[in-house]
């Protein structure tokens, strides 16, 4: 596998339109999730750089896509929160047509991970993510996170009914629980999003 050290990414841009996104990073691994998921906690808890991405107690705050470089040749990428309900319905709508755009049409991405409160996943949007991904043949990773708040059977039970429920697609689809608050699941995330770096 290759070697890389989640401690030095690198924080590369925000984009606030199709047009401002980076042209030269040759793969991308997007995080997508509702608002409040705990995504930007996520990257941070991976990457080990508690202020790489910014966490928010009030969701729906951002509506920039946000890139951080890995690796020379793999970007992690911070898809703007879906879901929120507070914010205006046309910013929902901007949100959800670009999400798609850039599940279905962004050439460098290859794999999503699909960040999901543990005791509230799959909703309609995160299917609707799944679907899009699925229809381009993208790997997703199912980090359902904030397993700290489940117990240990909780948390189990919910995996194995998250799996169940893609059985058909575990070729694409994987799932895992995460905490960022307890640092647990840190090395299955980091071998997920490895597998993508490619050397030429
Ligand atoms: N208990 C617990 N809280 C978390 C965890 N991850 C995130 N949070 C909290 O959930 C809220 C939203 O987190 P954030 O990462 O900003 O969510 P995002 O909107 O998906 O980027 C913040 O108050 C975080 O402190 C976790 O693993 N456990
Ligand atoms: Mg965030």
């Amino acid at each position: 596998m290759t070697k890389c050290n989640f401690n030095q990414t690198l924080f590369i841009k925000s984009a606030a339109e199709w047009h401002h996104l980076p042209d030269n990073p040759s793969f991308e691994v997007a995080f997508a999730g509702r608002s409040n998921a705990g995504k930007s906690s996520a990257i941070n808890t991976i990457t080990g750089l508690h202020k790489l991405a910014k966490t928010s107690k009030l969701p729906g705050r951002t509506q920039l896509i946000n890139y951080f470089q890995l690796h020379p040749k793999l970007y992690l990428v911070d898809l703007p929160g879906y879901g929120y309900a507070k914010v205006p319905e046309a910013i929902r709508e901007r949100i959800q047509r670009m999400l798609g755009r850039y599940i279905l049409e962004r050439l460098p991405l290859r794999a999503l991970i699909l960040v999901m409160d543990s005791r509230h996943p799959l909703k309609e949007n995160d299917e609707i993510i799944i679907e899009w991904a699925l229809q381009r043949h993208i790997a997703v990773h199912l980090l359902l996170t904030k397993a700290d708040k489940l117990s240990h059977r909780q948390g189990q039970d919910t995996k194995r009914a998250v799996e169940k429920r893609f059985a058909e697609q575990s070729d694409l689809i994987s799932v895992q629980l995460f905490s960022s608050l307890k640092k647990q699941g840190i090395e299955e995330a980091r071998a997920f999003i490895t597998r993508w770096i490619v050397e030429e």
